[in-house]
């Protein structure tokens, strides 16, 4: 009918710079400005952030962890973007990044300190890394990142932030009201949403009735943009310029990054009740890590001792993780009433009283 837009005719392609047998895609449109050790830096974070992943698996089988939320098979997506950030950017993620975690090089076992429930979003320093805690309720990161950023912009730090959620969270009321905010006031945020199919059982097709996820960026006046999440230069440069725009004050970007989560949702969920082998086949032969090595093979980038010292690195990552883990004990309970007020306010001040009270006994 005259006048009416159609979903129809939205884009549902994916940037894609690396093809999946690993050769570039002639006309991509995008410049690579990475150099050798780039690209091997790269490889070295892929590598490390699937060992920790595994180990994080095992240890939670194990009875170490209450739970875990393995990221296998969205390491590319995950190490593209965070590759595209400057130091100072910050990074606001779900339950599931430790792609961009082990890019700025925090202690494995800090993040895990929240699966074993010993420390609350983990032990790291945020400051420190430029990451926001672990948020595990749904989508309520986007609302931190615009918050912060919109500071940052008043601040005139030059600072962006990326928010790091799900397909299922484009369905949360927070992520549209951040959405709103930051189109209207040119927040420099990115929306990183990573499409793995599935929120938990929820496949995709159930989630949402628009053609894409990128193309909910247009209702909120900000441009959204699909990349081959499996692939990590197309996930590199397209955060890159996403990251670009907001710097130079043009704001907001949504990208989807469409991959899979070949893991269950969490380590207490069975996937084998709503997905079948060949789904998971189809993807396996789409892993992220392999394209990416068949490239830089081709590319004489990688060697076969650099192989090694990556494998070696992430045997003794994940060794190391596991002694810092086993047997962990609780931290100081006092230091629940120390990070939310710079001051304890009278009510909370009440609550401290009645927790020192209950600890000794009375
Ligand atoms: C506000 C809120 N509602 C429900 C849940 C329970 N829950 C945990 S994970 C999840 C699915 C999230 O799926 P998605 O956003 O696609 O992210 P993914 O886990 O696939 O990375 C749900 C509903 C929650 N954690 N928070």
């Amino acid at each position: 009918m005259k006048g009416f837009v159609d979903p129809g005719s939205v884009s549902t392609e994916s940037v894609q710079v690396l093809k999946p047998d690993g050769t570039l895609v002639p006309d991509h449109g995008y410049d690579i400005d990475l150099k050798e050790e780039d690209l091997r830096e790269i490889y070295r974070v892929m590598i490390l952030t699937r060992r920790i992943d595994q180990e994080s698996t095992n240890l939670q089988r194990q009875g170490e962890l209450g739970v875990y939320t393995p990221a296998l098979g969205q390491e590319g997506a995950q190490v593209g973007a965070a590759y595209a950030l400057e130091p100072q950017d910050w990074i606001f993620p779900s339950y599931r990044e430790l792609g961009f975690a082990m890019l700025r090089g925090v202690q494995p076992s800090h993040i895990l300190h929240l699966f074993r429930g010993t420390w609350h979003g983990g032990l790291f320093d945020y400051r420190e890394y430029c990451i926001a805690p672990y948020a595990v309720p749904i989508a309520t990161q986007t609302l931190h990142a615009v918050g912060f950023a919109t500071g940052a912009k008043i601040d005139g730090t030059n600072t962006v932030a990326i928010t790091c959620f799900g397909d299922g969270a484009t369905s949360e009321g927070d992520f549209h009201e951040a959405c709103n905010f930051a189109g209207v006031w040119k927040t420099p945020v990115v929306f990183f949403c990573q499409n793995n199919q599935y929120a938990i059982s929820v496949p995709l097709a159930k989630q949402t009735a628009a053609p894409t996820i990128a193309v909910k960026a247009l209702g909120y006046g900000f441009p959204g943009v699909r990349v081959d999440g499996n692939d990590v230069l197309a996930s590199y440069v397209v955060t890159r310029e996403a990251v670009r725009r907001a710097r130079r004050g043009e704001g907001p970007t949504l990208i989807e990054a469409v991959t899979y989560r070949r893991g269950p949702h969490s380590t207490a969920d069975d996937p084998s009740r709503y997905r079948t082998d060949e789904e998971l086949n189809t993807w396996e032969a789409l892993d992220p890590i392999a394209r990416f090595e068949k490239y830089l093979e081709t590319e004489g980038v990688l060697t076969a001792e650099f192989k090694e010292q990556c494998d070696a690195e992430g045997r003794e990552a994940a060794s190391k993780l596991r002694k810092e883990i086993v047997g962990a004990g609780p931290l100081d309970p006092n230091l629940l009433f120390e990070h939310v007020y710079a001051e304890r306010t009278p009510n909370l001040e009440e609550q401290f009283a009645q927790f020192k009270r209950d600890q000794e006994g009375q």
